[in-house]
């Protein structure tokens, strides 16, 4: 058998994608490790080619090799690496496109080399839906190797604007680290349009249906993207007792692992990424639901009851909520860059948002933008520096600030929002106050400070105790 690649992990993802290669003319060959599950697939899908072990896998395929892993992200890949050295052949090649941890990712590239096999690390986003008929795909590692997938991977990932929506981002743990970022946006993305949506259900008093309309609405414009087009079907869903479903599903969210290491990374990098935080906190403080139950009766609201025309906070809504989308892409995309720096990337930002235009969850039209703002500007420290974007944020940044103002006074909380327009601030602000956070370290810990007309490191002795 010469089959052009195998896909080992026949849960959703493998399956899905074996059957997209298969779809565009590869033949491909299929294992997992309970073999039950071989069956199942081959009984259903007579296009995969079934094998029950790793050798008869390895063997049905052309060589160089190329294996596509789609099982549970952690030890299960390094397992199965430990078995494919066994039998592979210098040269072939080992495709992770789990979830994995970019720095596994680093570990696995460099632990393979040393044995001669090649080895890619490469994001896949999209869900069940996207691994069937188009995912986004974000290939790192060895460029040659990724030559001998290039075409599958193209042929197989979502198209947007007549391009592939599959880029080669760069070496080593980056594709997966580009993964993680498209994570941590989708984060920020759905508790937006969650605070957006809990806006105009208590404060501009609007019922599921007004709400859908206006999802549908924004869709048609420069906020259309997959999220809020799904959040607009989802509001018109009503149960067969003609209730909304939305409505009878428990506000408690849970989560999964790639929007903390977000998090740990912006942590170790020094990089802000307030929004995506505010997001990932808002889902652990849903999760505590019978605390807040008891919390709000306890606590009252005290609220300054503002009262704003329906149609007024509607645009209000819409405005803030693109403001704030700009100022997570912002986010998200300097983690990248920084990481870019730190590993020797040398990604091109223009080039890989491309891949976020279709097949993911993130997908959006102001994808272009971003795309077009990048390249226009060259060099830029963020996103909101490019003259497009800063021209957006300009036009409509009292909006942000009006409508977070309202949620204040109304104790609704927007957490991420309030987080957008907190960053905007800081970062507009030429003449901070850590001034007082330079004087304050020097006081208890003679950290020494640095001043506004003098070059040096000075300290004072602030208590007059010291010699
Ligand atoms: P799961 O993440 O649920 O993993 C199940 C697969 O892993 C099964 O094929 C299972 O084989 C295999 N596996 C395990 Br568990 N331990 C193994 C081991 N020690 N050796 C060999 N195989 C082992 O599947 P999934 O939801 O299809 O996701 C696959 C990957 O894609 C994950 O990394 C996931 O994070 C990522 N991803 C998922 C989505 C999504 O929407 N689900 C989207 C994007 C990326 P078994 O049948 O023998 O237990």
């Amino acid at each position: 058998m010469n089959n052009d690649i195998g896909v080992i992990g026949l849960s959703v993802m493998g399956t899905n994608l074996a059957l997209n290669m298969a779809d565009n003319g590869y033949k491909v060959s299929v294992f997992n490790r309970t073999t039950s599950v071989v069956d199942e697939v081959a009984s259903k899908y007579e296009k995969l080619t079934p094998t029950y072990s790793i050798e008869s896998f390895v063997n049905s395929l052309k060589k160089p090799r190329a294996v596509f892993l789609m099982v549970k992200s952690g030890k299960p890949v390094d397992l199965l690496i430990e078995q494919l050295i066994e039998v592979l052949d210098e040269g072939d090649i080992i495709i992770d496109g789990g979830n994995s941890f970019y720095k596994d990712t680093i570990r696995r590239d460099k632990y393979l080399k040393e044995k001669g096999i090649n080895f890619l690390g490469v994001g896949v986003s999209g869900g069940e839906e996207g691994a069937r008929f188009g995912p986004a795909i974000m290939p790192g590692g060895d460029e040659s190797s990724y030559g001998r997938v290039k075409d599958i991977f193209e042929n197989i990932s979502a198209k947007a604007y007549g391009e592939p929506c599959c880029k080669f981002v760069s070496k080593d743990g980056s594709g997966h680290y580009l993964k993680m970022i498209h994570n941590g946006i989708e984060y920020a993305d759905m508790q937006m349009i969650t605070e957006i949506y809990t806006l105009l259900k208590h404060v501009g008093k609007m019922d599921n249906d007004e709400i859908q309309k206006v999802f549908e609405e924004w869709n048609k414009g420069e906020l259309e993207s997959y999220l809020i087009e799904i959040t607009a079907e989802i509001l018109k869903v009503k149960t067969d007792e003609g209730v909304y479903l939305l409505d009878k599903i428990l506000d408690t969210a849970s989560q999964k692992g790639t929007g903390k290491w977000v998090n740990m990374e912006a942590l170790e990098l020094g990089i802000d990424v307030s929004v995506i935080t505010a997001a990932i906190n808002a889902r652990f403080m849903s999760s505590i639901k019978s605390e807040r139950i008891k919390a709000s009766n306890i606590i009252d609201s005290n609220v300054n009851s503002v009262s704003i025309d329906k149609e007024a906070l509607v645009e209000l809504a819409k405005n803030s909520l693109y403001v704030a989308k700009i100022v997570a892409y912002a986010q998200g995309l300097k983690l990248m860059v920084e990481a870019s720096k730190k590993y020797d990337w040398n990604i091109d930002l223009s080039e890989l948002v491309k891949i976020f235009r279709g097949g993911c969850i993130i997908r959006a039209r102001f994808l272009n933008d971003i795309s077009k703002a990048f390249k226009d500007s060259g060099e830029v420290d963020n996103l909101i520096m490019t003259e497009f974007f800063y021209n957006e944020i300009n036009s409509r940044l009292k909006d942000l600030r009006k409508l977070v103002s309202a949620s204040v006074n109304e104790g609704i909380p927007v957490t991420a929002m309030s987080a957008a327009l907190g960053y905007i601030d800081s970062y507009r602000t030429s003449d901070s106050g850590a001034n007082l956070i330079q004087a304050q370290r020097d006081y208890f810990g003679a950290h020494t400070f640095e001043m506004t007309d003098k070059e040096g490191h000075f300290h004072y002795d602030w208590t007059g105790n010291n010699e």
